[in-house]
């Protein structure tokens, strides 16, 4: 058992929590798999890990660049707030799961039981439907830590191993049916490339396509998306991404930092004492372009590497399975555009819900993180986008700005996260992971079966099981094609429509 624990934390490490080597690995396995020659898998190895490495070159670079700007905006207000933000609140929860006496290995031994039940419930895609694997680490450790205390709050007496097994199953199934959700709309971003989203806000991908269908795509559920708008005269700078995306920046970013004022700005080492502000304005809004550009190529240089070796495992191994990435994969695909006005909507909406429950005098106020204003909003224009157009993109980022905020406000109160019950001011962090499905789906989750205790948590488990049965059942004849045979699928989708 301790030379399993040994290998385990290992794998975890240098694997798992580093997804460039995680995705490298899973290139070399699909390389062996296929038969390739050694130099073919070595270079794969090389470019699947280097281009996920210049992909966190981009993302990176975006957090660090706007994360000090968005919290200097925030402490300017002097208001002593819960953050919204993935990694403040996963150290608000693991500080809370140490607070009653369980330790963050029963953490890592969930997200071990939970991964394996993922990669078990694709084996069986004959009879759960379920087709891709999570392979995001660093996301998934983030969502075990939320979830293990989520539930402890729930069963706070329930004995160590059966809590591990309820929650893997709970776990495993969200991290299949979920990834499992954004298959085909993966698929039609990127023409095929062979992924899907394994992030935060995959049910909030397909639930606002669905609704920005409904409302905006007319009889086709097709909207018009940014790309489909040609602006005439001056406008038409705005069609080049570069250059939209910068002057949008210059405008939003700059407002911000004026907003802001340099005295705060300096003081989070965003301007120089000395240094002309507008150029720090100019230098930090630009940096949204080139981190853009710089993800997008990272997405160049491995997605086709990832995607040709995962043949070899969807051949031997997991027949029929996808792997599921991280959301800034799906930039390198689709609209520049939307993932630009995604941002800016969600802002909006963010700043609007706070500065609501500033006047509202709520007990507890947050205040807006990075990631997920901009990764959460972004994802869901960016699909949205795609699938039902430009106007239910916006809409969408907007109306998610409202419940990152509202939600999170009133989850992280429900389950003790906001620093205001006894529990948590002893833990040196106060925050709740605002992304889509943990603001809104989890928190859900956590209410039913805090109501109905294990009758909930049998509810929420059919629920789960029954959502890919049901995309099944939408299309029997094509849910496989999709991923075995996108162009096969194409042609059978048109017949399809055609014969409506
Ligand atoms: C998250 C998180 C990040 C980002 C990143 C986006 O939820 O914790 O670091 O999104 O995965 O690429």
């Amino acid at each position: 058992m301790n030379i399993l624990m040994t290998i385990w934390e290992y794998f975890a490490n240098n694997f798992l929590k580093t997804p460039a080597y995680f995705i490298g690995l899973i290139t070399v396995v699909g390389y062996i798999l296929l038969k390739k020659e050694w130099y073919e898998v070595f270079s794969g190895f090389i470019k699947a890990t280097v281009g996920y490495k210049v992909l966190l070159v981009g993302s990176g670079g975006l957090s660090s660049t706007f994360k000090p700007i968005i919290s200097a905006l925030s402490n300017k207000f002097g208001i002593d707030a819960m953050i919204l933000d993935t990694y403040v609140g996963q150290v608000a929860a693991q500080g809370a799961i140490e607070t009653v006496g369980r330790s963050f290995g029963q953490v890592m031994i969930l997200l071990l039981i939970a991964f394996v039940f993922n990669i078990l419930l694709v084996r069986f895609q004959k009879i759960t439907k379920m087709r891709a694997v999570f392979t995001t680490g660093h996301v998934q450790t983030q969502q075990a830590t939320f979830a293990f205390w989520i539930f402890l709050t729930c069963f706070p007496k329930l004995g160590e191993a059966p809590m591990l097994i309820l929650m893997s199953i709970l776990l495993g199934l969200y991290w299949a049916v979920g990834s499992n959700l954004t298959v085909e709309t993966a698929q039609r971003l990127t023409d095929g490339a062979g992924f899907s989203v394994a992030h935060q806000q995959m049910f909030g991908i397909a639930i606002y396509e669905w609704l920005g269908g409904k409302l905006f795509g007319g009889k086709t559920g097709k909207g018009k998306s940014f790309e489909d708008y040609e602006l005439p005269g001056w406008l038409s700078m705005f069609n080049e991404n570069t250059v939209s995306t910068s002057i949008l920046m210059l405008l939003f970013i700059g407002t911000i930092m004026v907003i802001t004022g340099k005295e705060a700005l300096t003081a989070a080492g965003v301007a120089m004492p000395n240094g002309s502000f507008l150029f720090a304005v100019l230098d930090n809004s630009l940096a949204f372009a080139v981190y853009m550009a710089v993800l997008q190529l990272g997405v160049r240089i491995f997605v086709g590497e990832l995607t040709n070796s995962f043949q070899g495992i969807s051949n031997k191994l997991l027949p029929g399975a996808v792997p599921g990435l991280d959301c800034a994969a799906s930039y390198g695909f689709g609209s520049a555009n939307a993932v630009t006005f995604g941002f800016i909507f969600g802002a909006a909406g963010q700043f609007l819900a706070i500065g609501l429950l500033i006047l509202m005098k709520s007990p507890v106020v947050a205040l807006a993180g990075f990631v997920p204003v901009f990764f959460d909003n972004a994802t869901i224009s960016v699909y949205v986008n795609a699938k039902s157009g430009a106007k239910a993109a916006m809409l969408a980022s907007f109306v998610n700005g409202l419940l990152q905020v509202f939600c999170s406000v009133w989850a992280a109160q429900f389950f003790m996260l906001d620093g205001v019950t006894v529990l948590t001011q002893t833990v040196n962090a106060k925050g709740w992971m605002a992304m889509f499905d943990w603001a809104v789906i989890w928190p859900a989750f956590g209410a039913i079966m805090h109501y109905l205790g294990y009758i909930g948590v049998a509810i929420i488990v059919v629920v789960l099981v029954a959502i890919p049965q049901l995309q099944y059942r939408r299309d029997p004849e094509g849910y496989f094609l999709c991923v075995s045979d996108w162009e096969a699928y194409k042609k059978h989708v048109e017949e399809m429509n055609a014969s409506k």
